[in-house]
């Protein structure tokens, strides 16, 4: 089909012929996207063989969400066929990029956790690992939003088009997961077992989506899993239509909430729901004896919102295959390892026991034990009333999901070297004490291959010819690149295909949003979901700042500069929803100013997603890293922005810190609190606005135009935004860190001023990202964590 040019031709073309709306894009997507998965089945039946047949060890990959993007692209591409298909639909008249639009995108993430966890998944396949996800189908994804007189309005997304899915159901492996009813004791082979009366049932039916590394060869498996109603009775009293209502709702839709515990039953339904039907698979799959499979499996589990795997597999171990409770939390502490991903206390999972009891009545049972064991441990060792506390699993009428996640697992992770310090020293400091070898650090990384191959050929091509292409396979040798920091030829170069890249991103947004944005000027953007902790509102403010400046000093003039916004707030998320209203806000004021518009433009990029990212980490110069120390537990777009060649401002925050470490403080513009500063004030509590305001009559009357609505041109509330920085004395730091910021941004104008300098520090920044590859954060995930092996057909 793809073995040469002509040979794709006329199978496309006979195929489309065969297709009643063969004039149609979709109908060319269609023809196209059946011929991949064609094409990539025989591979994918041929390593599900092998890795049986040889015995390999899999990873699976639990996690609650896997944001993967456009899926026919990414293949295209790993199979080594994109140019190839591209240029053949050209001589036919086609838009391989106008076809890959057809594409409806499964948003089935929030942010950087789900779009990690779709990263892995490509890391895995192309370093020929045996690691397979396992997730949810939701019918809905998150939200679309929708901006409308510059708010937020939020519309439900379905990206499912039974027809043309990339996943194929696989009706006979379903599984059936008990929901409610109570736990009996009663006698069978002699013994006294624990057996659920009454419980509801589900049916979790399995969907299949290949997952091909690059070179084509390897082909790993992402299973999502619809709920769906099983045909078992029902418990006496529950009628058919709240059955299947309550059914379907399991997989219906995606919780919206980004660094928020929503504590709703339904989305613990979702968990359980999660864990029981893959570990039923993974341990009805086997051929091996049960006592070996942390020899045979390894399950690592995304944050806790698959936590439930470790009662659950207790569970099937104990009630299902007879085990003892010793042999089987050997088994389960073997087996299952933790990320943890955020220490934001409004992430902590902490479900309320009576709801957790109501729901899930022998897993709750199972928690209570391992607590009850635990607890007896811990009081062997001479600890204070706080210590033991903070090693409680149940406490205060709650679970405590990362201390269960912590317990039962043999390894536990954080995701950038500061966040997995602040973990050991401070979030869990009693945990990580107690088990001194459990803690360990693997930094985050990008599928580079998605990021800067597919998202920026035109870079790509220009680094390809300045050191060759090994660096694609090998990402780590893009630092062959640093002498060319100092050439002048390749930096013309490299200029060039930026300003390519954002003619791009600019006729793309005249296009779609109508708006107009001068590629000459410096793009500046900040786009990941919207929270107080990123501070979009730091960055709108320092807008402010500037246009105050503009009008009080003739003789200020900058380089004109377009601040681009993108991300979505949480729908009840009031303050994130003032702040993305005051962005759209200031956006009017300030690109209808006569004069401010001449050196400020400000965009929102409407319904920000994996697709629309791809086009604008490519065209940046500026990448905003600025959330407030110690928060943001890593970040990602700060890798894919350095790896595009944009210009880290930020914070020494989450990953951010090893990026500066990989380029040099000379090569990133830093300010603000430090982790430790910002630790500092929380725990004196000794911060307050009013200290910063003060001596500074330049804020105070950035504050004075926020309150009194000139800021926004005398739209929209803020009243969230005024709690939040004067009544809560500004929890995030935004106006301490302010003036730090606007000098950052300074000095960092200065440098783009020179473009050889600036240029320089692009292509360094380039030349140093290679270990931020995921290729690399999975290959410490197999060799410290999970111990798998290359599997032999590996690029052959
Ligand atoms: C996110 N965590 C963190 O906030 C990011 O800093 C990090 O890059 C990604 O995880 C991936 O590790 C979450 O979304 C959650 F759910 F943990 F709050």
């Amino acid at each position: 089909m793809f073995e040469t040019k002509e040979r794709f031709k006329k199978d496309f073309m006979m195929r489309l012929e065969q297709r009643e709306e063969r004039e149609s894009l979709h109908a060319a997507y269609s023809v196209l996207s059946e011929m991949v998965k064609e094409w990539i089945n025989d591979d994918w039946q041929a390593n599900k063989r092998v890795q049986r047949e040889e015995a390999h060890k899999q990873l699976y990959y639990f996690s609650i969400e896997f944001l993967t993007g456009r899926i026919l692209g990414q293949n295209l591409m790993n199979l080594s066929v994109h140019s190839l298909v591209s240029d053949g639909l050209e001589e036919m008249g086609f838009s391989l990029a106008e076809i890959e639009e057809q594409e409806l995108e499964p948003g089935l993430g929030n942010g950087g956790l789900g779009r990690l966890a779709a990263c892995f998944m490509d890391s895995l396949a192309s370093l020929g690992l045996p690691g397979h996800g396992y997730g949810i189908r939701y019918k809905g994804g998150l939200f679309t939003q929708v901006i409308k007189d510059g708010y937020q309005g939020e519309t439900p997304t379905h990206w499912i088009d039974e027809k043309e899915d990339w996943g194929m159901r696989q009706e006979e492996l379903a599984k059936n997961i008990p929901f409610y009813g109570n736990v009996h004791l009663e006698v069978q082979d002699n013994r006294l077992k624990p057996v659920l009366r009454n419980a509801v049932w589900v049916k979790a039916v399995p969907y299949d989506m290949p997952v091909v590394g690059a070179g084509g060869k390897t082909v790993n498996t992402l299973r999502l899993w619809q709920a769906e109603s099983a045909s078992y009775p029902l418990p006496e009293g529950m009628e058919q239509d709240f059955y299947q209502q309550a059914v379907s709702e399991i997989s219906d839709r995606l919780y919206p909430d980004d660094s928020q515990q929503a504590g709703k039953v339904l989305r613990l339904r979702q968990q359980y729901f999660l864990c029981s039907s893959s570990l039923q698979t993974i341990l009805q799959e086997r051929d091996y004896p049960l006592s070996e499979l942390p020899k045979h499996v390894a399950i690592q589990i995304n944050d806790t919102h698959p936590a439930l795997a470790i009662p659950e597999l207790m569970r099937l171990l104990m009630d299902e295959q007879g085990m003892v409770w010793e042999e089987a939390w050997e088994i389960t502490t073997h087996t299952i390892s933790y990320t943890n991903h955020t220490i934001l206390q409004e992430a902590m999972e902490r479900w309320d026991s009576a709801l957790l009891e109501a729901l899930l009545p022998r897993i709750y049972m199972i928690i209570q034990e391992i607590d009850r064991r635990f607890r007896e441990k811990v009081l062997e060792q001479d600890l204070d009333e706080a210590a033991r506390k903070k090693l409680s699993i149940i406490e205060g009428g709650a679970v405590h999901m990362a201390t269960l996640a912590v317990v039962g697992s043999y390894k536990v992770n954080g995701v950038a070297r500061l966040h997995t310090d602040i973990l050991k020293m401070r979030e869990m400091k009693e945990l990580n004490d107690y088990f001194p070898h459990k803690f360990h650090n693997i930094t985050n990384g990008i599928a580079h291959r998605r990021w800067l191959v597919k998202a920026n050929p035109e870079l790509t091509g220009l680094i390809s010819s300045a050191i060759g292409d090994e660096w694609i396979r090998e990402p780590i040798k893009l630092h062959g690149l640093n002498p060319f920091a100092g050439d002048p030829s390749f930096l013309q170069d490299l200029q060039s295909v930026k300003l390519l890249k954002k003619r791009q991103l600019a006729e793309w947004i005249r296009k779609q949003h109508g708006a107009v944005i001068d590629p000459e000027s410096v793009f500046d953007a900040h786009i990941k979901r919207v929270h107080g902790y990123k501070r979009q509102l730091m960055n709108i403010l320092h807008i402010q700042l500037l246009f105050n400046h503009l009008h009080s000093d003739r003789n200020f003039r900058p380089h004109p500069r377009t601040f681009i916004f993108g991300g979505k707030a949480a729908p009840s998320y009031h303050f994130a929803k003032q702040v993305l209203k005051l962005i759209n806000a200031m956006a009017d004021k300030v690109n209808n100013d006569p004069l401010a518009k001449n050196h400020l433009r400000i965009l929102f990029i409407e319904d920000y997603s994996v697709s629309k990212a791809e086009r604008i980490f490519p065209a940046s110069d500026v990448s905003e890293q600025i959330s407030t120390a110690s928060k943001e537990a890593s970040g990602t777009g700060n890798m894919k922005f350095m790896m595009n060649g944009a210009v880290t401002i930020g914070t020494y925050d989450g990953a951010n810190v090893e990026i500066v470490e990989q380029v040099g403080e000379d090569n990133a513009f830093i300010f603000g609190l430090s982790a430790k500063q910002v630790m500092q004030f929380e725990k004196e509590k000794n911060y307050f606005t009013n200290d910063t305001l003060a001596h500074d009559p330049e804020l105070q009357l950035l504050m004075s135009q926020l309150l009194n609505g000139e800021l926004s041109g005398g739209e929209g509330n803020v009243s969230y935004i005024k709690k939040q920085l004067v009544d809560e004395n500004d929890p995030f730091f935004v106006l301490k860190d302010l003036q730090p910021y606007r000098k950052a941004h300074e000095r960092l104008l200065s440098v783009y001023e020179e473009p050889s300098a600036w240029l320089g520090i692009s292509a360094v920044n380039i030349a140093q990202s290679g270990i931020f590859s995921s290729d690399r954060t999975i290959q410490q995930y197999s060799d410290h964590v999970w111990n798998l092996e290359e599997l032999t057909n590996h690029y052959t």
